[in-house]
């Protein structure tokens, strides 16, 4: 296969010639050619097939050891000038880089095959979807692109002869000598020759040296997030680290939801949340990326720009999340996971009882008392959205769905309320820049210190933060504010002073969206505290719960005094963006400390 698009065919011409794979294979999207690259990969010992009985059509890859999770640190954005950048992202001189990658590059596909991945980030032909192509000589990449993404031939004819596309260029920098064995998780061993490099201006990638998750399907974090982001800013639309969910009330009314929460506060679980209120249902649109632009009736509108979950799969359970147990049941591709003795996966916390042995995510006999982990803490699942029992039936909606609530979040043991509605759209902002969680044992750093993590951005940001903060309040503005989301920051993670979950969470959780509706339509409680607004003690439906009347005052408590010390560490937080931090928020922050009678 080949392409009308001139464009196109040159820059992949230019890419192979400096790369050399021995092939260029151009993706056609099709079943059959994800089987045969399943085949292949088999046939390679990279991946395992699972009990065909037990997990039908599903796969399991270990990777190599040194190469399991996005490498923060070797992620540079590479604008021309460095303050556009920002204090957030790692920046290098483009053209510095390019020529020490193209050294990289230089013959990194010899022995291997060069994919090209035409794809679509968003349903086909939507407004608010973008294209991409990935080059890439890893065949991972392709199949996890194709659960991930639309891709192949479709694309193709929708990019037309002159359409615009992101160009990734991704490498997994293990070329292979005449003759020479594969191994079965190429990657490069040198981890000062890995970079994961965006180009902004440009609307490129240039991935090298990891196989892995965000580092080579650049579909996901490179193009969604950090390029789509640039061109949101530019374009006027918003491109989120966020879930979409649709809720139908009792009465049948429908509300949806987009919400930004920071890893490890179990955002894939409210995206496939099963309600425990009678009569609400919750349906699923997205769990990871959210791209938004105003419609012609002046509200926002969302489409997931993915196909498929790319879950961390240790904690995933029935207890903590069913709906994505049962998307797991078949045609998913399992990575780092434990192989258990029946050919099934298994993950820590997936059941209460773990298998009595199976083979560990490095490929060694294992058994649960063994000491060790049996799968990796980053081990995923990548699992089409389709299969997803609760998947919304209007999901691939090309007009988008139209967005009722924004929703910011954190884990935080203290200070923060269950719930909190802001006074407008800027102080919405301000509370999204000011999101942050406590690290638990999942993270790097010390277990309890706050992470600040704005709109659940600050990793994937394109651009400076304090332009994007300013983004965020320019698009306010843009729309009568009757028409716009409402926003709440939401904590399932407060504890009382001797330890225990005030919140149950999971499902019971739809008792906080269900107050979030009532706001919309004027019928619930709130108590106007300096933070914002914060349900009454009877405006929570709590029927079926046990909550002590002390315990509930505790979880929707503001306290002053708390306040107070968390109003200093915002202020080192805002002093970490600069002098490009809208004077706006800190308008908000001193207006805060001002309520808090400070
Ligand atoms: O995902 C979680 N959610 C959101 C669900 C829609 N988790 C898991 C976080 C790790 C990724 C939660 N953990 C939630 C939550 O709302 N809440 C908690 C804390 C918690 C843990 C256990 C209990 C209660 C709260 N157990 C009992 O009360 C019995
Ligand atoms: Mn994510």
């Amino acid at each position: 296969m080949t392409t009308r698009h001139s464009g196109l065919a040159k820059w992949v011409g230019e890419m192979a010639a400096m790369c050399r794979p021995d092939n260029v294979y151009w993706c056609d999207g099709s079943k059959e050619e994800y089987q045969r690259m399943l085949d292949l990969l088999i046939r390679s010992g990279a991946a395992t097939p699972l009990n065909p009985a037990l997990r039908p059509e599903c796969y399991l890859f270990r990777s190599d050891p040194s190469d399991v999770a996005r490498v923060e640190d070797r992620t540079f954005v590479c604008s021309r000038n460095r303050d556009d950048a920002g204090p957030n992202n790692n920046w290098a001189d483009p053209e510095e880089i390019r020529a020490a990658m193209r050294k990289s590059y230089d013959g990194c596909m010899r022995g291997r095959t060069m994919y090209v991945i035409p794809y679509s980030m968003g349903p086909i032909g939507s407004p608010i979807s973008n294209i991409g192509v990935e080059l890439t000589d890893s065949p991972y990449v392709v199949v996890n692109m194709y659960i991930m993404t639309r891709m192949g031939s479709r694309v193709l004819d929708q990019l037309g002869t002159d359409g615009e596309f992101v160009r990734g260029l991704h490498s997994v920098g293990a070329p292979l000598a005449p003759g020479e064995a594969d191994r079965p998780w190429p990657c490069n061993p040198d981890l000062s020759k890995k970079y994961i490099t965006h180009f902004p201006e440009t609307r490129e990638i240039w991935s090298y040296g990891s196989g892995y998750g965000g580092n080579a399907l650049l579909g996901k974090k490179c193009h969604s997030l950090r390029i789509a982001s640039v061109q949101a800013r530019d374009e006027g639309w918003l491109a989120e680290h966020m879930v979409i969910l649709k809720l139908t009330s009792p009465s049948g009314r429908v509300y949806h939801v987009a919400g930004a929460l920071p890893s490890a506060c179990g955002k894939t679980n409210l995206a496939m949340m099963q309600p425990s209120l009678p009569g609400w249902t919750l349906q699923t649109i997205g769990d990871d990326i959210c791209w938004m632009k105003f419609g012609p009736d002046g509200r926002l509108y969302a489409v997931n720009a993915e196909t498929g979950f790319f879950g961390v799969a240790p904690g995933t359970s029935m207890k903590s999340n069913p709906n994505a147990m049962l998307t797991l049941r078949r045609e998913c591709i399992f990575t780092n996971c434990v192989l258990t003795p029946d050919n099934d996966v298994w993950w820590e916390d997936m059941t209460d009882t773990p298998p009595p042995r199976g083979i560990d995510w490095q490929g060694k006999e294992w058994t649960p008392n063994c000491g060790r982990k049996g799968a990796h803490p980053n081990a995923r699942f990548t699992a089409p959205a389709r299969l997803c029992p609760v998947i919304a039936p209007d999901w691939e909606d090309p007009r988008g769905v139209p967005i009722d609530i924004i929703l910011f979040g954190g884990r935080r043991t203290t200070t923060v309320p269950l719930v909190t509605e802001a006074r407008s759209w800027k102080h919405g902002v301000f509370l999204g820049s000011i999101m942050g969680s406590e690290l638990t044992a999942a993270a790097f750093g010390v277990v309890g210190t706050l992470r600040r993590d704005p709109m659940a951005m600050l990793p994937f940001c394109g651009y400076n933060m304090g332009d994007y903060f300013a983004h965020w309040l320019r698009m306010g503005g843009r729309t009568s504010p009757e028409k716009l989301p409402r926003m709440y920051y939401v904590n399932w993670f407060r504890k009382s002073d001797d330890g225990r979950w005030l919140w149950p969470g999971f499902g019971e959780n739809i008792r906080v969206l269900k107050w979030m509706v009532e706001r919309l339509e004027g019928r619930a409680g709130a108590v106007d505290t300096p933070i914002g607004f914060v349900p009454t003690m009877d405006a929570l439906d709590l029927t079926g719960l046990s909550i002590q009347p002390q315990d509930l005052d505790l979880l929707l408590k503001v306290d002053p005094a708390d306040w107070n010390k968390e109003l200093a560490d915002i202020e080192r937080h805002y002093d970490s963006f600069g002098n490009r931090l809208p004077a706006a928020l800190r308008e908000e922050l001193a207006a805060l400390g001002r309520r808090l009678g400070g």
